[in-house]
């Protein structure tokens, strides 16, 4: 185990030890155990897609097999891999928001599900033009829009209903060059089809189909998610939360909530206040039930409960490590296969919900959108019953936790951008504010900072660093995924941290009375900084390209993240990576990621490991765009 990585993360090193000791495994003793990792399979010249192969080319065009069996050679293979990336990514977002979708189809007064936030449903019905959107009946509009929502994963005609928000500009370009993306599913399905053996060579007909597809969750899927579950489930508003490990609390029943659908943490957050289970636990010793997130369900929890966070990507382990969890209960993505195991370590009891994610291990209970509480009060008994077997010898949580403000959809920032304004005077409820902040240079741009953790870099290293640096410079930063949980543990989502910034940003941070670094949500709430973005461009008239805006994800690790860099990069923002794709192998891939999609989007890819050249490239980007602009 490599302990220079580790320095970042006060309480990791600590924690490691002690999973050490209590004969538990990490991320850690596997990374080492898999010794050199495959250089073939990190340049993305290892093809397997048929069964000729597995065929190895070299990286190299002077020496070694330059193509497979079938004759594809390494532009085609990295191009296909990368294409199977989108694929995999955009599913992950958008087959977790069908569900969301599924819930608000099955939605009633009396049920579980329910519409919260009619004024937001009536506006995203009358915006796909559903007719007397403003007075039919709620239930029988929800159900209505949930069909239609359900025929943007496969309507046979025609593209995604939320493209039409984009600037004209940019809907032109989406057209021009064929990357306006139809049905999710038939997006996903025709690439899949595409990068089938013996289908498309052309690497740059490749990169295109997989900005497509990436497109259909960007502004399909991952849309439809946030605008769906802010209407069930209430729009995020500025609230006080905590975060890091020190928010498990060892007299409490401790319930970590881990993956991605708000669904089953909804219903698990209401189960938690039943007053029955709440004197059960009591019964059982404990002070009461503590449900903590982690991931993005932690964002999703956050934001709309204050429900505190546990930790990000790389801390799922470290949480079940304190010995203090009673259960572990996840749904979809982003949860380490290794968890039932290592719950064995300790007295936690692992349960998984979904049937897209049955994990081996431990318990099953399935979640059921037509039953939806049964399974939220079962994993809750399973914890309650579940505290005594607590090992007190075990149980050690580090005391540390950050204060934070989260909450930041796009409502509740245009809400914060009032506090700029004269409201006497000027209009209110829109995001003229921020175009003005930017215009005038107190702000020079802004930055979408999102995505994982990935060994490969420290712990929330690149992320703090490069928000740190920007934030300095008076870049104002929007966070969502792992990315937020990693500045609200710096301490970066705090009004306090307008002293880290330049003076611009400072100021607006007091005028607005925001912290620099504002939590969006999810990783699927990138829509959230798609539509906020989409709004500043549309007041002033220019197209997103030209805006002082980016995108990064200097710790990512997961295919959604491919992706989302993919459909920022379809969407106009430059987008900086931290962690190199498995694109290495081919230079003239490389070179449409990095230099010929920019032709056809204006904006491109960058490969930047260190953060803080990253962040010297980021306002190189933003002064460019100004002078262009000419402010
Ligand atoms: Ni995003 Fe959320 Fe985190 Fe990465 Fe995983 S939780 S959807 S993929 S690891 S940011
Ligand atoms: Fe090899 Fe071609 Fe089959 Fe890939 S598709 S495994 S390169 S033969």
């Amino acid at each position: 185990m490599s302990n220079e990585l580790l320095e970042f993360d006060v309480i990791a090193e600590a924690l490691i030890e002690k999973a050490q000791k209590d004969g538990a495994e990490t991320m850690w003793d596997r990374k080492a155990a898999l010794k050199t990792q495959c250089g073939f399979g990190e340049a993305g010249i290892c093809c397997r897609i048929c069964v000729m192969g597995p065929c190895r080319v070299s990286p190299s065009p002077d020496k070694g097999a330059q193509r497979g069996i079938c004759g594809a050679d390494r532009d085609t293979i990295v191009a296909r891999n990368f294409a199977r990336m989108c694929c995999a990514g955009t599913s992950a977002h958008s087959d977790h928001v069908r569900d969301i979708v599924h819930a608000m189809y099955h939605s009633s007064e009396d049920g579980p599900f329910k519409i919260r936030e009619e004024g937001k449903l009536r506006k995203i019905a009358a915006e796909w033009g559903i007719e007397e959107a403003d007075t039919k009946e709620t239930y029988a509009l929800a159900h209505e829009l949930a069909e239609m929502a359900l025929m943007e994963f496969g309507k046979p005609f025609g593209t995604q209903n939320f493209l039409k928000r984009a600037p004209e500009s940019r809907q032109e370009i989406w057209e021009k060059e064929n990357i306006a993306p139809r049905a999710i599913d038939q997006e996903v399905v025709t690439l899949m089809h595409s990068t089938h053996m013996g289908c498309a060579s052309d690497p740059e007909s490749i990169l295109r189909r997989s900005l497509r597809t990436s497109m259909s969750d960007g502004w399909g899927g991952s849309m439809i998610g946030t605008e769906f579950s802010d209407i069930m489930y209430g729009v995020p508003k500025e609230r006080a939360s905590e975060s890091n490990l020190g928010v498990i609390d060892p007299e409490q029943v401790n319930i970590m909530l881990h993956g991605h659908d708000p669904n089953l943490a909804e219903m698990i957050a209401v189960a938690s206040k039943n007053p029955e289970l709440i004197e059960m636990a009591k019964e059982q010793g404990a002070k009461g039930i503590n449900v903590v997130g982690m991931c993005c369900t932690g964002n999703e929890m956050t934001m709309r409960h204050g429900i505190k966070i546990a930790g990000n990507f790389y801390q799922q382990e470290m949480a079940i490590i304190t010995g203090a969890v009673e259960v572990a209960v996840v749904d979809v993505q982003c949860i380490f296969p290794a968890l039932p195991k290592l719950a064995k370590s300790y007295h936690t009891r692992f349960i998984s919900t979904s049937p897209k994610a049955k994990i081996a291990g431990d318990m099953y209970i399935e979640f059921n959108e037509e039953d939806p509480l049964s399974c939220a009060e079962e994993v809750i008994k399973t914890a309650v019953m579940n505290f005594k077997n607590r090992d007190a010898s075990k149980v050690d949580v580090p005391e540390l936790k950050a204060e934070t403000i989260v909450g930041y959809s796009v409502e509740t920032t245009i809400g914060a951008l009032d506090r700029v304004v004269n409201s006497q005077t000027d209009v209110t409820g829109t995001v003229k504010p921020l175009g003005d902040l930017v215009w005038a240079g107190v702000l020079r741009g802004a930055a979408g900072i999102v995505g994982c953790n990935n060994p490969k870099v420290e712990h929330d290293y690149a992320h703090i660093t490069l928000m740190k640096e920007l934030i300095k410079n008076d870049v104002i930063c929007v966070v969502t995924g792992c990315a937020a949980q990693a500045a609200a543990k710096a301490g970066l989502l705090k009004l306090e941290a307008k002293e880290l910034c330049g003076r611009g940003l400072k100021e607006a941070c007091e005028r607005a009375n925001i912290p620099p670094v504002l939590h969006m949500g999810s990783c699927v709430d990138i829509s959230r900084i798609l539509h906020l973005v989409t709004l500043v461009a549309n007041e002033r008239g220019v197209d997103i390209a030209e805006l002082p805006v980016v995108g990064a994800a200097p710790e990512y690790m997961s295919e959604k993240a491919v992706a989302i860099a993919s459909y920022v990069v379809s969407s106009g923002l430059n987008t900086y990576l931290g962690v190199m794709p498995y694109v290495s192998g081919s230079e003239n891939f490389m070179k449409l990621m990095t230099e010929g999609v920019k032709e056809w989007t204006g904006a491109a890819y960058v490969f930047e490991s260190d953060p803080i050249k990253a962040a010297e490239l980021i306002m190189a980007d933003i002064e460019d765009k100004r002078t262009k602009l000419g402010i």
